[in-house]
């Protein structure tokens, strides 16, 4: 039996005797899931071992911008068929209202329309509630301000009192505002909002998490010990690694994975936020159930345990053929009247043999004559396919196996591409990774077709836009391949001035995200990022922590071990440590993707500063260099080519400003600086009477 069954949370979880949460919360953004569709859901849910399910459709009407509206007589008759078919199903149906986006806390009318709201769902047979409170604005209207001491206690004397108005529900579920570590500040240990949750939150009431992310790549047992001792409870995880509402490219359907089973045990429970699409989630539910039926006696794992990241209970590779193998099933049924009545390829080979297959054809059905076009009979999907679309639709912080093997030969291939016309040594490999590349194409195409066949439409149909996007795809770079191997002409997408749509895809989104530095060239497969894309910016006041951390990390790198106070200052120090303003248009800051990693500030009239710390600089010199810059860029930004361009922007601007030239001061102790500075190509030494020893002066004319 390859279903994960039933009965989670046999496992010892840190549920205070209550069962472990696990299940699906319906929490995307987008078309809501359909009566029928969630229907479905509790049937699985029930097969798979599922518990709950969290009612939190974000567009949905009245579960969020009108959230104070009752519900209609026909509305209401739909959630009460809901609620019925959960209870019908063992599964537990929680209704969840998100009343922040323009709650006022403080106005008592407010709390009474929420629990006259939440007072009608009871009455549809609702035994378990939430209320949400993520993605709202922070700051609180003027009322509230005068009202509350802080966000976090508005919201959490509202749930007490709702809370307590339903009296005292077995499940309560709240979701805070910062729902996860990067959401935090400073951090988790020390976010006061985060603090007043866990202290004044009654205790019934349980709380959700997504993790360190929104999206989190991973989920460590001690961060979840770090954020259960602030809470002071277990949180419950909103599980967000398989939703994509937040791009409509792409599409999840790797196993559930990097959660250690540990973790169970840790957890009040689990409820996974899937794709907007319901017919996909089969592998991310299925997996998720498997992994919470996880036990210490239920060691999946029959390799060697020899490796740290390997989970002993939970193998997320078996539970992704487990998952699939099932979704096989799912996808061979028709699903709708009018199916296929023809027998797929395979079988009807099998049956011709004997007697003719009693079909459901009508008599007048066309049966094609000799030398006349056979019929067109599909080939049936197979498991292969399956995984085959899996690693291509991952996960959102990795691509499956086969996608990566494709991606990493692609750019062997492109990389040596003069290999395949020259004949030298490479010419034999490059021609034979080219056929190797070509083949994992075709079972692409292969499995597109099979899968457009399948029987399941409704599966098929979600899917379809999301298989097109891949082997159009691949097609183009099958057809690059094949170019550069001579074996087809210049394929037309790729050489055309005038290509169709699908030449360039993505739209204005696409295209922004190209431009800038730290998305659109960010990807996946290329683990650490081979090129770094730099981009210049002025400098906004966030920016100025980052430039005194810059400033300090470079001053320890600098100076070695000689303390700051201990060496004589520069005239640029004040500008560098945020105590002296630049001068308007006259500050840049240099980004990559991890953030920003080099600074250039100027001061068009360096006199005051240098009055500041009492340096004597000459009239004349301030004649000649009247203005003054400071530059400066981590050691990780190896290329000196984003620094020069940033200092000539800012040259520039110093010189629109009127200002006829510019010195800088660097420490004689300061080798990179040193080596830096003529490296931009402005600078050269320059005499300056009065400086202390080891400081040397450069300067420019402009
Ligand atoms: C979020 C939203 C959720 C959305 C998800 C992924 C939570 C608590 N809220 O931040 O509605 O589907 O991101 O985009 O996760």
């Amino acid at each position: 039996m390859s279903t994960p069954g039933s009965g989670v949370g046999h496992r010892q979880a840190n549920t205070g005797g209550k069962r472990f949460i696990s299940g699906v919360v319906e929490g995307f953004y987008g078309r809501p899931w359909t009566l029928e569709q969630r229907t479905e859901l509790f049937k699985r849910e029930q097969k798979w071992g599922l518990n709950t399910y969290l009612y939190a459709p974000k567009n949905d009407y009245k579960h969020r911008m009108y959230w104070r509206d009752l519900y209609s007589a026909e509305e209401a008759e739909q959630l009460i068929a809901l609620i019925s078919a959960a209870k019908q199903h063992d599964v537990e149906f929680i209704y969840a209202i998100s009343p922040g986006l323009d709650i006022t806390f403080s106005n008592p009318k407010e709390a009474t329309a929420l629990m006259r709201k939440l007072d009608q769902v009871r009455q549809f047979g609702c035994r378990s509630f939430s209320l949400l409170f993520d993605d709202i604005e922070t700051e609180m209207c003027a009322a509230d301000k005068k009202a509350f001491s802080s966000f976090a206690y508005a919201q959490v004397a509202i749930t007490n009192a709702v809370y307590q108005h339903l009296g005292d529900p077995e499940t309560f579920l709240f979701c805070p505002t910062d729902y996860c570590a990067a959401f935090c500040t400073p951090s988790v240990l020390q976010s006061s909002y985060l603090h007043t949750v866990g202290e004044k939150l009654l205790p019934g009431i349980d709380i959700l998490w997504t993790g360190p992310k929104v999206v989190s790549h991973k989920i460590s047992v001690e961060s979840i010990e770090e954020v259960s001792s602030v809470l002071r409870r277990p949180p419950v995880i909103w599980e967000n690694i398989h939703a994509n509402d937040y791009d409509p490219q792409r599409l999840f359907l790797g196993p559930f994975k990097d959660r250690p089973t540990e973790l169970i045990a840790k957890l009040r429970g689990v409820l996974t936020n899937p794709n907007c699409e319901f017919y996909p989630n089969f592998v991310a539910i299925h997996t998720l159930a498997t992994w919470c039926k996880a036990t210490a006696d239920g060691r999946q794992r029959d390799v060697e345990m020899d490796d740290e990241e390997q989970d002993p209970c939970y193998s997320p590779q078996k539970a992704l053929t487990l998952a699939l193998t099932d979704w096989l099933q799912e996808f061979m049924s028709t699903d709708q009247p009018g199916g296929p009545c023809r027998p797929p390829a395979r079988l009807k080979k099998e049956v011709s043999e004997e007697e003719p297959m009693q079909t459901d054809m009508g008599e007048g059905s066309y049966i094609p004559g000799p030398g006349e076009n056979p019929l067109y009979t599909a080939e049936p999907l197979t498991l292969e396919d399956l995984k085959l679309l899996s690693e291509l639709f991952y996960l959102p912080y990795e691509h499956g196996p086969t996608a990566r093997t494709m991606l990493q030969e692609l750019d062997w291939l492109k990389n040596h591409s003069w290999a395949a016309a020259a004949e030298t040594d490479k010419t034999a490999e490059w021609r034979s990774r080219a056929q190797q590349f070509d083949g994992l194409c075709e079972a692409v195409v292969q499995m597109f077709n099979r899968l457009s066949n399948a029987p399941n439409r409704s599966i098929l149909y979600d899917l379809y836009n999301y298989i097109c996007d891949i082997k159009s795809g691949v097609d183009l770079a099958r057809a690059y391949v094949k170019t550069v191997g001579g074996q087809a002409r210049p394929a037309a997408q790729l050489l055309n001035t005038d290509p169709e749509p699908w030449g360039f895809r993505g739209g204005l989104s696409g295209e922004f995200q190209r431009m800038l530095p730290c998305h659109g060239n960010r990807d996946l497969f290329r683990h650490p990022l081979m090129t770094s894309v730099y981009s210049i910016r002025m400098f906004c006041p966030e920016d100025k922590m980052e430039v005194q951390r810059i400033f300090r990390e470079m001053q320890s790198v600098g100076e070695g071990k000689v303390p700051m106070m201990m060496q004589p200052p520069l005239i640029c120090d004040g500008l560098s440590a945020g105590e002296i303003p630049p001068s308007p248009q006259c500050a840049l800051v240099l980004e990559d993707e991890m953030g920003v990693c080099g600074y250039a500030l100027a001061l068009t009239d360096a006199k005051p500063a240098a009055a500041r710390i009492q340096r004597a600089v000459s009239d004349s010199v301030f004649q000649d260099f009247p203005s003054l810059v400071t530059i400066q860029v981590l050691p990780r930004v190896a290329d000196p080519s984003p620094a020069k361009r940033m200092i000539g922007r800012l040259l520039s601007s110093i010189r629109s400003s009127g200002s006829r030239g510019v010195f800088c001061e660097v420490r004689h102790s300061d080798r990179r600086m040193l080596d830096l500075y003529p490296k931009l190509g402005f600078f050269k030494p320059i005499t300056m009477a009065g400086l202390p020893q080891d400081i040397i002066a450069m300067g420019t004319s402009l």
